[in-house]
């Protein structure tokens, strides 16, 4: 019998299932149940990347926020790129571009904050080294991520996904200080 021609029985569904078809099925489910509830455990528990929030937004419209951010907490610069120093708790804004992640930012250590990227062109992957934090970033989208920096140093951000000829440059900075 095919698919094409209708069952012979035409109650099917009433026909027993044969034993190996259930051990299959009993198989099948009991891996969906497995998959289905490591998602929120490994959520919790497995270190993954941060929950996040994301808003739309455009690139002039994110980068005025950077600038703001800048004007009001610059404590300094490095290679012309300004250091800003946000107050604990607060939102904190960085972008990123070709080639670069602006500003460098100064966190205080066991504070939280939000902190807010968006890319001003393109699609662009924020990496934090050494430790585990991957996040896209792409132009129209503000994400924000909650973060309390527990150990104090210095911490490197590099792009993460090939954005063109001076991608392997496109590297800030986030200090953290005790
Ligand atoms: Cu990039």
């Amino acid at each position: 019998m095919t698919s094409f021609m209708p069952p012979a029985e035409r109650i099917w569904w009433k026909v027993p299932v044969g034993r190996e078809e259930i051990v299959w099925i009993l198989i099948a489910l009991t891996w969906c149940l497995i998959m289905f509830f490591m998602m929120p455990y490994w959520h919790i528990y497995g270190k993954q990347n941060l929950s996040n929030e994301a808003y739309q937004t455009t690139p002039a419209k994110y980068g005025a926020k950077v600038q703001e951010g800048i004007d009001q907490h610059k404590v300094g610069e490095e290679a012309g790129v300004p250091i800003v120093h946000p107050p604990a708790g607060s939102d904190v804004y960085m972008l990123g571009r070709l080639w670069q992640w602006w500003p460098i930012l100064e966190l205080e250590k066991d504070k939280t904050y939000r902190l807010h990227l968006s890319s001003m062109d393109w699609q662009h992957g924020f990496s934090v080294q050494p430790i585990n934090i991957n996040m896209q970033v792409v132009p129209g989208y503000e994400m924000v991520l909650t973060v309390t920096p527990d150990q104090a140093g210095e911490y490197g951000v590099v792009c993460n996904e090939y954005c063109g000829i001076g991608h392997h440059t496109m590297v800030g900075k986030i200090y953290v200080k005790e």
